[in-house]
C-alpha cells in the first residue's frame, strides 16, 4: 500500500456491526476503499447485500420492541451521549486521520468535523435531559398531555462529503429520542462510520440499538428503504437519490427526512466590506473542494463592484494551496473520485459553451505528486449567463461562477430562481436592507455578512427541492419522535351520545 506519505491510522474492523457484534457479511464480495488523494487502496471492506440489511433491521427492530433503550430514563440516555462525546474527544486524532484518508479533506477540516460531532452529542444530551411534555388546556375535566415518544427504527443513509458528521447529525438525536437505527455510510467513505460503531459499543449503547451495514445504495440502501420494519428513513445525499427514496418510502408511508443538494447564491452588494466578502466568497466555494451541500458556488455581485471584486478573488484564489490533506499547509484536497471529477469538469466545459469566461484554473494541477489523485484546480468562471444550466445545477466541486445584478430587485430574482433552497448569503453594510432581503430569500439558512457557520442549536435544512425536514436544533430532535396525546378523564360517570346511566 502506497499512500504517498499518508498516515496509517489503526483501521476499524472491516466487518459489519449487527446486534451488538462485529459480524461478517452474508456474501463474499469485497470493495476497495480508495484514498482519493493518491488513488491507492486503503483497505478492502465487505460489500454487504440485502440479506445484511434485513439482519440489521431485524436486530434494530428487536432492540426497539423488546429492548431497554426506548424506556431508558432520559437522564441515562443523556449520560450515554456525553460518554460518546468524551470518547470522540479522546480519539479525535485517530478519527480525523481516518476521515482525511478516506475523503481527501485537510486534517484541519477533519479535526473540525470531529470536534463538531462531539458538540452535537453534547447538545442533544442537554436537550433531551431538559425536555418537558405539554399540559393542554382542553375544555373538559381531564388531564390532557402531549408526550414525545421515540419514533422507532431509523434507517440512515449518508453521503461521502461529510461521512461521520452527517451520520452524527442523525445518530445523536435518534439515540437521544430513544430510537434504534441502522446506518449505511456511502460505499466510498465507510471508515469513520465503521470505527464509530466500535466507539458506540464502548460507550455502552445496548446491543442492537446501533447497527452499521456496508454496501451500495442500489442494493443495501434500497433494501433498507423498502424494509417494512423500518419506521423512518433519514437520508443525506443527491436530489435524484432523494426522489427515489421518497417514492419508495411512500409504499409503507414511512417518515422521511431528506437533506439534499443546493445551488446556493452568495449575493454581494457594492457597499459590502470588500476584504471580508472576498475571503468568505473563496471559503464558501473552495472549502472541501466545493463538495459541500451549502457551497456558495453561485456568486451574484453588484455590477458596479464586479471588476474590483473579481480582481481580489483572482489574486487570492491563485494562492490556494492544493495537496494532500495530511500535509501541513494544504488548503484544498482532491475530489472524491475520478467519476466525480469528470462530472465537475463537464460543468466547467458546459459553462464555457454557455458563454462564461474561464478566468482561473479549470485544469488538473501540474504537480507530479498529485497526478494519481482526483485533484482539480480552484476554478472561477466569469460572466455566466443566468439562464443556462450551469446557473441552476449543483456542480459540487471547486468551481465558482460569477453573475452580476444591477439592483436589489434583480439580485433577489436571480437568487431565488432555483428549484433548490438550502442556503444563501447577503453581504452589505446596510443592516435594515440585509434584514429585509433575508426575509425574501427562499432558503433554509440565510447568512448576513458571513458564509457557512452552522450550530447544533440552530435548524439545518432546505426549502423547495433541497429537502424535507430539519436536522439539528429542537426540530432535529422532533424528527425522531412521535407525538402522543394522552388523555385522562377526571370525572368518570355514566352517559354519552346515546344516553344511558
Ligand atoms: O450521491 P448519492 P452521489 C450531490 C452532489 C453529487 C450528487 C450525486 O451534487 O454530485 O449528489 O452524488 C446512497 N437507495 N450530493 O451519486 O447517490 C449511497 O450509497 C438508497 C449532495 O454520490 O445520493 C450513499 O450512501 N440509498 C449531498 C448515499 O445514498 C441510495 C452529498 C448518497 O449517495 C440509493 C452527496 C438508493 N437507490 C452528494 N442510491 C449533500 N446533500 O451534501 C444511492 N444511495
Amino acid at each position: 500500500m502506497d499512500h504517498d506519505g499518508a498516515p496509517t491510522p489503526r483501521l476499524p474492523q472491516a466487518s459489519l456491526q449487527i446486534g451488538g457484534r462485529a459480524v461478517a457479511s452474508s456474501g463474499d464480495a469485497t470493495r476497495s476503499v480508495v484514498n482519493p488523494a493518491t488513488g491507492a487502496t486503503i483497505v478492502d471492506v465487505p460489500e454487504g447485500d440485502a440479506r445484511d440489511a434485513d439482519r440489521a433491521v431485524l436486530a434494530a427492530r428487536a432492540a426497539f420492541d423488546d429492548g431497554p433503550w426506548p424506556h431508558t430514563p432520559v437522564s441515562e440516555r443523556a449520560l450515554l451521549l456525553h460518554r460518546v462525546a468524551d470518547l470522540m474527544e479522546r480519539d479525535i486524532e485517530e478519527f480525523a486521520g481516518l476521515e482525511t484518508l478516506d475523503t481527501g479533506k485537510t486534517l484541519t477540516e477533519s479535526r473540525a468535523d470531529m470536534a463538531d460531532i462531539a458538540g452535537v452529542f453534547r447538545y442533544f444530551s442537554a436537550l433531551i435531559a431538559t425536555q418537558t411534555g405539554d399540559v393542554n388546556p382542553v375544555p373538559a375535566n381531564a388531564l390532557s398531555l402531549t408526550l414525545h415518544e421515540p419514533l422507532g427504527v431509523v434507517a440512515m443513509i449518508t453521503p461521502w462529503n461529510y461521512p461521520l458528521l452527517q451520520a452524527a447529525w442523525k445518530i445523536a438525536p435518534a439515540l437521544a429520542a430513544g430510537c434504534t437505527f441502522v446506518v449505511k455510510p456511502s460505499e466510498l467513505t465507510p471508515l469513520t462510520t465503521l470505527r464509530f460503531g466500535e466507539l458506540l459499543d464502548e460507550a455502552g449503547v445496548p446491543a442492537g440499538v446501533a447497527n452499521v451495514v456496508l454496501g451500495s445504495g442500489a442494493t443495501v440502501g434500497a433494501a433498507l428503504v423498502e424494509h417494512p420494519a423500518v419506521d423512518m428513513v433519514s437520508f443525506t445525499g443527491g436530489t435524484q437519490t432523494g426522489r427515489v427514496i421518497s417514492r419508495t418510502a411512500a409504499e409503507h408511508v414511512k417518515r422521511v427526512a431528506l437533506e439534499l443538494g443546493g445551488k446556493n447564491p452568495n449575493i454581494v452588494f457594492a457597499d459590502a466590506d470588500l476584504d471580508a466578502a472576498v475571503d468568505k466568497a473563496l471559503e464558501a466555494v473552495f472549502f472541501h473542494a466545493g463538495q459541500v451541500c451549502s457551497a456558495g458556488s453561485r456568486l451574484l455581485v453588484e455590477e458596479s463592484l464586479r471588476e474590483r471584486f473579481l480582481d481580489a478573488l483572482l489574486e487570492r484564489g491563485r494562492r490556494i494551496r492544493i495537496g494532500f490533506g495530511w500535509e501541513a499547509g494544504t488548503e484544498m484536497g482532491p475530489l472524491i473520485s475520478a467519476e466525480h471529477r469528470q462530472k465537475v469538469e463537464g460543468y466547467v466545459q458546459l459553462a464555457q459553451e454557455e458563454g462564461a469566461n474561464l478566468v482561473l484554473g479549470g485544469g488538473r494541477p501540474s504537480d507530479e505528486r498529485l497526478a494519481r489523485g482526483y485533484f482539480l484546480e480552484p476554478t472561477i468562471l466569469d460572466g455566466l449567463p443566468s439562464t443556462g444550466r450551469v446557473a441552476h445545477e449543483e456542480i459540487f466541486g471547486p468551481v465558482l461562477t460569477v453573475e452580476t445584478f444591477t439592483d436589489a430587485e434583480e439580485g433577489m430574482r436571480l437568487a431565488n430562481d432555483t428549484v433548490t433552497g438550502l442556503a444563501a448569503a447577503v453581504w452589505t453594510a446596510d443592516t435594515p436592507k440585509a434584514m429585509a432581503l433575508a426575509r425574501r430569500l427562499r432558503f433554509g439558512t440565510v447568512w448576513l455578512n458571513d458564509f457557512h457557520p452552522y450550530f447544533p442549536q440552530a435548524p439545518w435544512g432546505g426549502y423547495k427541492q433541497s429537502g424535507v425536514g430539519r436536522e439539528l436544533g429542537l426540530t432535529g430532535l422532533r424528527e425522531y419522535q412521535e407525538e402522543k396525546h394522552l388523555y385522562m378523564n377526571l370525572e368518570v360517570k355514566a352517559g354519552g351520545w346515546f344516553g344511558g346511566g
